[in-house]
């Protein structure tokens, strides 16, 4: 793997870890440099939000963290997850000629269904670790959870998904938006999320911190990228994290 254009200063590669996230935290701490990519062949202990798990058997899927410091203000921090899951789903479709779409605020689909997930995290020296899984080759027998997918079940073709060339073209996507962040983020950049976010519109069952559930009719993504929810029969509300459930 070599590294690509942009902020990117080193990939490394390791056969086995428990999470490249972690690795990057704990190197953010030690004062590294961001532009760092730290790609793993296996994860022991993949990590979701939450304490859950991103479960990928070794060698189906792409699993990596880079570590940045971006310069939009934190106010604006709350689209790093969401440009950032908004350049896997462009890199799908660009690079791998998928159908993808974001659902707000990680995860990445084709036709309803996981097919990455995005784990962003903030950490020492005002950095910023994202961490990015995608199923490439995983099989049926092997799904995690009856709603995901993978690259190859979808028909990928499988030059387009050889987990090195997926790489740089995710990290060169993954540069750009960044660049839209540290912008403002830009009004193009969010209406792009907007355009591919099929969240959007979209009947939800939305689980926020506490456990209190709402349920409602996305009307839009606000400009500090939080969820406006038409609440059934209760007015509107604006959510800022929580787990999204798309309704059908
Ligand atoms: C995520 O969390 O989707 C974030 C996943 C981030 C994984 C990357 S891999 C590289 C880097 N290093 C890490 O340690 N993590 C990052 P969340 O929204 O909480 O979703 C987790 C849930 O997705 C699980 O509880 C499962 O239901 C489901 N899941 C687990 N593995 C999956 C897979 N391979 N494909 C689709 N869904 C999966």
């Amino acid at each position: 793997v070599t590294a690509p254009q942009g902020p990117w200063r080193a990939v490394e590669v390791l056969d086995e870890v428990d999470s490249t996230n972690r690795v990057l935290r704990d190197r953010a701490v030690d004062g590294v440099e961001p532009g760092l990519v730290v790609v793993a062949e296996h994860q022991t202990h993949g990590r979701g939000r939450l304490d859950r798990l991103w479960e990928s058997p070794r060698s189906t899927g792409l699993t990596f963290s880079v570590l940045l410091r971006p310069s939009a203000p934190r106010s604006s921090w709350g689209w790093l997850p969401l440009l950032a899951g908004l350049a896997v789903a462009e890199t799908l479709t660009d690079h791998v000629g998928l159908d993808a779409t974001v659902k707000w605020p990680n995860d990445v689909l084709i036709d309803d269904r996981k097919v990455a997930g995005l784990l962003v995290e903030a950490v020492a020296h005002d950095g910023a670790v994202i961490g990015i899984g995608v199923n490439t080759h995983l099989e049926a027998e092997a799904l995690p959870t009856p709603v995901a997918t993978s690259l190859i079940l979808e028909g990928a073709p499988a030059d387009a998904i050889n987990r090195a060339s997926l790489l740089t073209a995710v990290l060169l996507h993954l540069h750009e938006r960044m660049a839209d962040l540290d912008r403002g983020p830009t009004a193009e950049a969010m209406a792009a999320y907007r355009m591919r976010c099929s969240t959007l519109g979209r009947h939800v069952d939305i689980t926020v911190p506490g456990g209190q559930r709402i349920r409602g009719t996305v009307a839009d993504i606000a400009d500090d990228a939080s969820l406006v929810i038409d609440v059934d029969g209760h007015g509107v509300r604006h959510v800022a994290a929580g787990d999204v459930v798309h309704l059908r």
